[in-house]
């Protein structure tokens, strides 16, 4: 009896010494004991000292230990109890897996590859405090074994209809990689603005980049510019910020996907070099998110237009070293190409019956460019118009219609169907919430998304690569919107593309939430509690 009563008044105070742990994406396996490993002056971390890559890693926890604490980790010296980086052959957990074992003599995270690595220390980061903090720092001793369900884990920020500075892309990357979302997808070039510097067409930034509605919130109550005013309102990023964004993000394991649109969505770039569009007309850069027009086309009849874009396309390579290149191919108004005699005359030479064909013509020959470069291609789903190019990757955004037949052709597919994965869709209200696209994207329905199509025959799954969600800014002005659309609808997607299906739970996703509420109130990010009121 008197076992019984200790046991019982014991409970409590057990599980109140067992700390909280709410990190998301939810762990493939996560066991966390009582006690825990503290981190203080005399830690240190512990490498093979050879590998340069490891010592990036180290220093990527020691800058985020530093920020919380004051405490400057030593590396490979001292006696102090260590944290340990192992890269180690395991079975099991991939290219980006990780093991993390804590207890109270030691921290050791085991994996394949350094991105493993960060990714336990992005787990690390997740049971420490969010903020400065004079708190001791204690890890609770736990064993973790992790790895993602799906290779693409994508977020996606349009800079054209709004710019975005290097400092907020950065505050966007660090975002996404501490949720082990490892794609940036870059919408670097749209009608309302060319993003970045192309050194062999400078024209592009000294003019693509500009428009004239630096005053205007709302696009769609825009009035366009008048003759004579002066564009201002824009900005760009130069080859060098781009090198320092595309490292930063190395260093948190995210790969950046740059998306140059062709051959539609590029008034910017026709403004600059009118020349290169069907109708040879100068025009300002779009204002907001006019749609496009005849005069935002490159004209696929004109031989320069591919030169342009393949010299375009070359310095972009030499910038990003992901696998994949995005090239657009949406939306465009092929009824203009119907007009030009020299966009007819290609569809004589080359054979082709439809405008559809000619856009595919178009991608096609880009495509065997890129392939020739050893790189992949990828495009919004109209690339399957009129023929889809032999090595192209399909991203999925109209529905998952699209992803669906690519997949069945075994081409590889990134899903991002509108809904419920396009964040610049309301995700509450709409009362009391921001000017949003239609549309309504709860944090439920994301959380519910399942990437995989039900109607899918099983052999053609390996095809899906992943998902990803699109921020497309014609509304967004500011970082504080940018941050206000992603959260906390990012995290309901980081747990679908990285977590087991069979791990999802709403409930307990709701419950490690709040840690992460409690984060962003504390760094002064913008969320949307709202999201998570409504129910579908
Ligand atoms: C469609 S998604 C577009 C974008 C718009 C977006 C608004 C896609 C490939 N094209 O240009 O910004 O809708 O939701």
């Amino acid at each position: 009896m008197k076992k019984i009563i200790l046991a019982a008044l014991l409970l409590p105070c057990l599980l109140l010494a067992q700390q909280k742990v709410s990190i998301i994406p939810q762990p493939v396996s996560i066991q966390i004991d009582k006690d825990s490993f503290i981190i203080d002056n005399t830690t240190t971390i512990s490498f093979k000292k050879s590998d340069k890559d490891l010592k990036a890693v180290a220093d990527f926890l020691s800058a985020g230990i530093s920020k919380i604490s004051g405490i400057n980790l030593s590396q490979n010296k001292g006696k102090g109890k260590k944290i340990e980086f192992k890269i180690s052959p395991t079975e099991g957990i991939g290219e980006e897996g990780y093991l993390l074992n804590v207890t109270p003599s030691e921290v050791r995270i085991t994996a394949n590859t350094n991105k493993g690595l960060i990714y336990g220390i992005q787990s690390l980061f997740q049971v420490l405090p969010q903020v400065r903090t004079n708190a001791i720092l204690k890890i609770p001793s736990m064993q973790v074994k992790d790895y993602p369900r799906f290779k693409w884990r994508g977020m996606h920020l349009d800079v054209s209809r709004h710019f975005f500075t290097v400092d907020m892309v950065k505050e966007y990357i660090e975002l996404l990689a501490y949720y082990k979302m490892n794609t940036f997808h870059w919408h670097l070039v749209d009608d309302q603005g060319w993003r970045i510097e192309i050194k062999k067409y400078p024209k592009l930034t000294e003019i693509g980049a500009w428009r004239v509605d630096q005053n205007d919130k709302i696009w769609a109550k825009r009035p366009q510019a008048k003759a004579g005013e002066e564009p201002t309102y824009g900005g760009y990023y130069t080859q060098e910020e781009i090198k320092e964004v595309v490292k930063f993000a190395a260093a948190r394991g995210v790969n950046i996907v740059p998306e140059i649109e062709m051959p539609g969505h590029v008034a910017s770039a026709i403004a600059s070099y009118p020349e290169l569009s069907c109708n040879q007309k100068f025009q300002l850069p779009l204002t907001g998110g006019d749609y496009t027009n005849m005069s935002s086309n490159y004209c696929p009849g004109n031989e320069d237009v591919f030169q342009f874009n393949e010299d375009i396309l070359t310095e972009v390579m030499a910038l990003f070293p992901s696998q994949y290149i995005h090239i657009g191919g949406d939306e465009v108004d092929k009824s203009s190409w119907k007009s030009c005699p020299k966009c007819q005359a290609r569809m004589k030479t080359e054979n082709l019956k439809t405008e559809e064909e000619l856009q595919s013509y178009f991608i096609k020959r880009i495509e065997k460019f890129i392939v020739s470069k050893k790189r992949k291609m990828i495009g919004w789903d109209e690339i399957l118009e009129g023929g889809l190019a032999p090595e192209a990757v399909v991203m999925s955004w109209r529905g998952e219609k699209g992803g669906i037949e690519a997949a069945k052709m075994h081409h590889e597919v990134v899903m991002t169907p509108g809904n419920p994965v396009y964040f610049d869709h309301y995700q509450a209200g709409p009362d009391g919430e921001p000017l949003a696209i239609g549309g309504m994207n709860t944090l439920r329905k994301v959380y519910d998304y399942e990437p995989i199509p039900k109607e899918l025959p099983a052999e053609n799954r390996k095809y899906i690569l992943g998902a990803q969600a699109n921020l497309w800014t014609e509304y967004i002005t500011t970082n504080e919107g940018v941050e206000y659309m992603v959260l906390p609808r990012m995290l309901a997607l980081a747990e679908v593309v990285w977590s087991p299906s069979a791990a999802k739970d709403w409930t307990s996703f709701n419950q490690r939430l709040k840690w992460h509420y409690r984060g962003f109130q504390q760094k002064g990010l913008h969320y949307s509690e709202g999201s998570n009121k409504i129910e579908i």
